[in-house]
C-alpha cells in the first residue's frame, strides 16, 4: 500500500454497484432500494447465478421498473469470484468509471457507500474494513469473527500486504485500477478472490485505502460460506506466500 505520493486523482465517473446473488429472494428488493436511495446517481447490476429461489426474476422486475438497474443472468452457480469477474467485464464494457462490490444480504450497508466513494476521490481502491479503528461487526458469532480476523492476519503476514481486512467484499475500484489488475488470470473464488484482488492492487503499486464499516450479519436467507471456501483460501494464500518467497530466493541467486 502506498500513500498516493501526492498524486492527483482524476474525477470519478458513474458508479456501477455490482451485487452478486445466489438465493437472495428475501433480500434483493430491499438492498437494491437502499442502494438507489443512498447513491441515486449510481447504477446497479445484479449478477445472479440462476438462483433456484427466483432471485433473478425478482431482479428483472426491479430492472423493468428502473432504468438504473440491470441484471446479468448467469447459467448456474459458479461462485462469487466468477460472478464478480463477469460483472466487472460488463461494467467496463459499458463505460462505468467506478465498479463497486457489495453483498446482497445487508451485511454491507448501502448507507455507507457515499463514504467509500468519497475516499475513492483520493485513491485507486477503497476497501470497506471491519478491522480498522471505527470498523465493527454486528451479530457475528465469535467463531466467524475469529475466522475472519485470523484469515486477514494470516494473509497480511504471509503475503506482506499492509491491509487489516483483506477478505472483505465491500469495495470500490476505479475502472483504471481494475484494468491494471490482470483480471484475465484470476481464478480464485470466495474469500480468496478478495484476497487475490487486494494483493494484486498492492503489488501493482495502487493507492489502497481502508475505510471503517459496520458489517451487519444477514437476518434473512442463508450464508453460502462453506468449508470448501475456507480451505481454498487457506491453500491458495499459502501457495502464493510460499511461491513469492521462493521466487525471491531464486531471484537473488541469479546474476
Ligand atoms: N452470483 C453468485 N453470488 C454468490 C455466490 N455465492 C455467494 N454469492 C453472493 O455473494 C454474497 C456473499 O455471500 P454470503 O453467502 O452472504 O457469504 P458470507 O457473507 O461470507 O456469509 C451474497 O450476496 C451471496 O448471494 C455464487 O456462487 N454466485
Ligand atoms: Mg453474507
Amino acid at each position: 500500500m502506498n500513500d498516493g505520493g501526492g498524486r492527483q486523482f482524476g474525477p470519478l465517473g458513474t458508479a456501477l454497484v455490482i451485487i452478486p446473488t445466489y438465493n437472495e429472494a428475501e433480500n434483493i428488493k430491499s438492498i437494491v432500494g437502499r442502494v438507489r436511495a443512498s447513491v441515486p446517481e449510481a447504477h446497479v447490476l445484479v449478477a445472479d447465478d440462476n438462483s433456484p429461489d427466483g432471485t433473478g426474476k425478482l431482479a428483472d422486475e426491479l430492472a423493468s421498473a428502473d432504468d438504473q438497474v440491470q441484471v446479468l443472468h448467469r447459467q448456474g452457480k459458479e461462485g462469487l469470484g466468477a460472478a464478480y469477474l463477469a460483472g466487472f467485464r460488463w461494467g467496463l464494457e459499458h463505460g462505468y468509471g467506478v465498479l463497486v462490490e457489495m453483498d446482497a444480504d445487508g451485511s454491507h450497508q448501502p448507507e455507507e457507500l457515499p463514504r467509500l466513494l468519497t475516499a475513492l476521490k483520493g485513491s485507486d481502491l477503497v476497501l470497506g474494513s471491519r478491522w480498522v479503528p471505527g470498523g465493527r461487526v454486528v451479530n457475528w458469532p465469535k467463531s466467524r469473527e475469529f475466522l475472519s480476523r485470523g484469515g486477514s492476519t494470516y494473509s497480511r503476514l504471509l503475503l506482506d500486504v499492509p491491509i487489516r481486512d483483506v477478505t472483505g467484499g465491500f469495495r470500490a475500484f476505479r475502472r483504471e485500477t481494475l484494468e491494471g489488475l490482470g483480471l484475465g488470470e484470476v481464478s480464485s473464488q470466495g474469500y480468496c478472490f478478495q484476497v487475490d484482488l487486494a494483493r494484486r492492487a498492492v503489488r501493482a503499486g495502487y493507492h489502497v485505502v481502508e475505510v471503517p464499516i459496520t458489517f451487519v450479519e444477514r437476518e434473512l436467507g442463508d450464508s453460502k460460506m462453506s468449508r470448501d471456501i475456507v480451505v481454498e483460501a487457506l491453500w491458495r494464500v499459502t501457495a502464493w506466500g510460499v511461491g513469492e518467497r521462493v521466487g525471491r530466493v531464486i531471484g537473488r541467486k541469479q546474476p
